[in-house]
């Protein structure tokens, strides 16, 4: 079985965050760019500064790419680095919610609103108060009430936020106890403020233990998501330098979710991120890899099918070439 070709070729795609507006699929990724930035842990080399919406009738038909929808030069806050970014829809409005690196080199999560799934988006002149860290994901719970989740390790900074304020320290990922938890907080009604404390993301084992910091096959890295199947809230994630995008399952938005195994095993580049979503009956996975340029900061959206067993566990619909 050959691998995925990218859903776009004519611009580097990574991090999809894809959802179902108005009957079509829109993809709401970053927009990796070639820059002179030397790679390291801390992610520098990943050095984007815009976001295109992509959008398709169906799985595997042509994909239109929307244009620029929003760029650091229109957002007061950013200094640089447009990571990976969500969409939501509420109200009759879109938001697009977005990581970046304030004046100070601190990452926050701004948010944009606009008319269309497609955009454009217009950035508020704040970022949201008390967010921090990276990779927002929203979700719309069907009550309406609208959470977000953040964070990520290393680059991402969340292992500076551990006392709930940035502290500057070498290499604080601990290396023993709780691992580091993803963030989480419910949105206001117009979606541009936390309406809840923000709490950690809770991923325990089967025994209700929570995941340990030193078990980097399964501890929370970076790139969080929330779906719901069958009245279970699934949360999925990357385990960051073990590069599998692992979930678990749990009752509650807010958790806590027990692991529930692996969705995806290494993809080629450091890097893996994804989204799930449900279109026309089937459910995708959303990801990305550096299939097309070898470069671990210039990558390429794939979509596969996944299915569900009796379990609720989730598998490839197709076997991942080795
Ligand atoms: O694209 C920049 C960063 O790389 C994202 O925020 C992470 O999830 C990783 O994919």
């Amino acid at each position: 079985m050959a691998d995925k070709k990218p859903i776009v070729t004519h611009v580097f795609t990574a991090d999809p965050s894809a959802h179902v507006f108005n009957g079509k699929l829109y993809v709401y990724p970053s927009h990796d760019r070639e820059t002179d930035i030397k790679s390291n842990d801390n992610g520098d080399q990943y050095d984007m500064n815009d976001y295109h919406v992509f959008s398709m009738e169906e799985v595997g038909g042509p994909v239109t790419d929307h244009g620029v929808v929003l760029k650091q030069d229109d957002i007061p806050w950013v200094s640089k680095q447009l990571w990976a970014p969500d969409a939501a829809a509420k109200n009759g409005k879109f938001y697009l919610f977005f990581p970046a690196r304030d004046k100070e080199g601190i990452f926050r999560v701004g948010v944009a609103e606009g008319d269309k799934p497609e955009g454009p988006f217009k950035a508020d002149p704040e970022p949201i108060k008390g967010s921090f860290s990276i990779d927002p994901a929203s979700f719309v719970d069907d009550d309406g009430q609208a959470y977000l989740y953040f964070g990520g390790l290393w680059g991402g900074q969340l292992q500076h936020w551990a006392t709930g304020q940035f502290v500057t320290a070498k290499d604080p990922e601990p290396t023993e106890g709780p691992a580091l938890s993803a963030k989480v907080a419910k949105l206001s009604e117009d979606m541009k403020s936390f309406a809840s404390e923000v709490q950690d993301v809770v991923i325990q084992d089967e025994a209700g233990k929570p995941i340990d910091s030193s078990d980097h096959d399964r501890r929370f890295f970076e790139a969080a998501w929330c779906h719901k199947y069958n009245g279970k809230y699934y949360f999925s994630y990357s385990t960051g330098d073990t590069h599998y995008l692992a979930y678990a399952i749990g009752d509650s938005a807010l958790g806590p979710f027990t692991y529930g195994g692996r969705i995806l095993e290494p993809v080629l580049g450091w890097t893996t991120h994804h989204s799930i979503a449900e279109f026309k009956g089937k459910w995708y996975l959303f990801y990305h890899d550096t299939s097309i340029s070898g470069e671990n900061h210039l990558r390429c959206v794939k979509i596969r099918e996944i299915v569900y067993d009796e379990q609720g566990k989730i598998h490839l619909a197709e076997p991942q070439p080795k």
